[in-house]
Order: structure tokens, then C-alpha cells, then sequence
């Protein structure tokens, strides 16, 4: 009855672990109007974002460590970010264009 008991606690911390590991999230950011909306967004870490073209231009998304190439019309970008920090990124065909991500 004990070692049921045991072996029960353990499975269960088994099972928290498990569900802890897998809770990363996409989060979503549109571009549209060459504008990233949000333009600014907090995510948590080990998140994946995920740049959408709205527009029927090509866009990109370019910060320090990472570079999206031409985001055609209607397609996407994702980067994860597995480190907390403050990542701003812009467009290198718009600088003018200019967001950023919070990793908490
Ligand atoms: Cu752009």
C-alpha cells in the first residue's frame, strides 16, 4: 500500500516534468502597412515567434543573432528564442520598420 502510494508520487512528478518541458508557445507577429503589429511583444522563453507578411511586398525580419531573408507575401518567419533578453530586429528593406522582443 505504501510502495503503491510511492510509486503513484513519482509518476506524478514524472508527469508535471513532462507537461513543464513542453508548455513553449508560438507567438504571433503581423506585418502589415510596413509595420509589425505588435510592435513590441513578450514572450516567454524557449517561445517560438512567428512574422507573418500581410503586405504585398517583401519584408524582413533582421536582428543580432538572427535574419528571416525576403518574408514573401503571405508567408512566415519563426525564430525561437531560448535565451531571456531584450531583441530588437528591423526591416532591412524599410529600416524605418522596427520592432521588438522581450524574452522573459
Ligand atoms: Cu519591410
Amino acid at each position: 500500500m505504501r510502495t503503491e502510494l510511492i510509486v503513484l508520487i513519482i509518476l506524478f512528478s514524472i508527469f508535471l516534468s513532462i507537461g513543464c518541458t513542453n508548455k513553449n508557445e508560438t507567438d504571433y507577429v503581423k506585418i502589415q502597412n510596413s509595420q509589425y503589429y505588435p510592435d513590441s511583444i513578450t514572450i516567454s522563453s524557449g517561445d517560438t515567434v512567428r512574422w507573418t507578411n500581410l503586405d504585398s511586398t517583401n519584408h524582413t525580419v533582421v536582428g543580432t543573432d538572427f535574419s528571416s531573408g525576403n518574408i514573401t507575401s503571405q508567408d512566415s518567419y519563426d525564430h525561437t528564442f531560448t535565451k531571456e533578453g531584450t531583441y530588437s530586429y528591423h526591416c532591412s528593406i524599410e529600416p524605418s520598420m522596427k520592432g521588438v522582443v522581450i524574452v522573459k
